[in-house]
C-alpha cells in the first residue's frame, strides 16, 4: 500500500499559522519580545560577573537560582519571536485569537527559580520550599491551560480560579510563613527580605490582573495585534521588575556575602562525637 502522501506533505513542513505570523511581525509586539531577550541577556552577563568571587556553598546556591531567572527567561522570549509557543485558539464569541502561551510554560521554570531564592535567603527550611514550589508550578500549570481552553469562555475562567487558588497559597507562604523564618535572621537580611518580599507580592498580582483585561480574559487592553502587544508590554514590564530588579537587588547583597546569610538555616541533627 503507498502511504498517502498528502498528509504527510501537510505534517511535515510545519508552517506558522498566518495569523501567528502577522502578530509576530508586528513592531509593537516584536518589540515587547526582542527588548526582553536584550535585558535578560545583559543581566545574565551582570550577574555572572557579580558572582565571579563567591565561595560560600549555600551564598553560591542562592546565585545560581537566580541566574537561572534570565537564562530561562531568554528561552522562553526566543520560543516566543520563533513562533514555537505562540499559537491560535478559537475562543467563544470572540472567534480566532493568537495567544504567547509559551509564557505560562515557561513560568514554570522561571518562578520556583525566583522563590527558591527568596526561601533560601529567609532561611526556611525544605518543607516550606517544597510546598511553596508545588503550588507555584500548579499555578503556572492551570493558568496554560486556562489560555489554551477553548470549550467554553467559563471554563477559561475557572482554570483561571483555580490558578488563582495556587497562587493564595502561594502569597501565603510568602507573606506569613517566611517573615517567621527571617526573625531570627540578621536585620540586614530581614530588611532585604521584606523589599524583596513586596516586590514580588505587588508585582506577581500584576500578571493575574494583565491576563484579566488582556487578550486572554476580557480584553479590555483591545482584541487582535494592538491588544495583544499591549497584553504582550504588560508581561514584559512585570518581567522587568519581577525578574531584573528582584535579582539585581539580591545580588548586589549576597556579592559581599555576608554573614547573615552564610549560616545553614536547616538544623540538621548534631551527632555528638563518639555517637
Ligand atoms: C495567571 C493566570 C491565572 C491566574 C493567575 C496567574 C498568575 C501568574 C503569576 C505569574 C508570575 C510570573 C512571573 C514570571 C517571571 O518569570 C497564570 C496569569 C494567578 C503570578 C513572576
Amino acid at each position: 500500500m503507498i502511504p498517502n502522501t498528502d498528509s504527510i506533505a501537510v505534517a511535515l513542513p510545519m508552517a506558522l499559522d498566518p495569523a501567528v505570523e502577522q502578530t509576530l511581525s508586528d513592531p509593537l509586539l516584536s518589540a515587547s519580545l526582542w527588548t526582553m531577550i536584550a535585558v535578560m541577556g545583559f543581566s545574565l552577563l551582570l550577574f555572572v560577573y557579580m558572582g565571579r568571587n563567591v565561595t560560600d556553598n549555600r551564598v553560591k546556591l542562592i546565585f545560581v537560582a537566580t541566574i537561572g531567572i534570565p537564562a530561562v527567561s531568554i528561552a522562553s522570549y526566543l520560543g516566543l519571536v520563533s513562533g514555537l509557543t505562540v499559537g491560535v485558539v478559537d475562543i467563544p464569541g470572540r472567534g480566532e485569537s493568537v495567544t504567547l502561551w509559551g509564557r505560562y510554560l515557561t513560568w514554570t521554570f522561571s518562578t520556583p527559580l525566583i522563590l527558591l531564592a527568596l526561601g533560601l535567603l529567609a532561611g526556611t527550611n525544605r518543607a516550606k520550599l517544597f510546598t511553596v514550589v508545588v503550588f507555584d508550578v500548579a499555578m503556572c500549570l492551570t493558568g496554560l491551560a486556562a489560555a489554551l481552553t477553548t470549550r467554553a469562555i467559563w471554563l477559561r475562567w475557572t482554570w483561571f480560579l483555580l490558578s488563582s487558588a495556587f497562587f493564595a497559597i502561594v502569597l501565603y507562604i510568602l507573606l506569613v510563613e517566611w517573615p517567621r523564618d527571617v526573625a531570627n535572621k540578621s536585620p540586614d537580611v530581614q530588611n532585604l527580605f521584606n523589599r524583596l518580599k513586596y516586590l514580588t507580592v505587588v508585582l506577581w498580582i500584576g500578571y493575574p490582573i494583565v491576563w484579566a483585561i488582556g487578550t486572554e480574559g476580557i480584553a479590555l487592553l483591545g482584541t487582535g495585534v494592538s491588544g495583544l502587544a499591549l497584553t504582550s508590554w504588560g508581561y514584559s514590564l512585570l518581567d522587568i521588575g519581577a525578574k531584573f530588579v528582584f535579582a539585581f537587588l539580591l545580588l548586589r547583597f549576597l556579592a559581599d556575602e555576608p554573614a547573615g546569610v552564610t549560616e545553614t538555616a536547616e538544623r540538621e541533627p548534631s551527632v555528638a562525637p563518639g555517637d
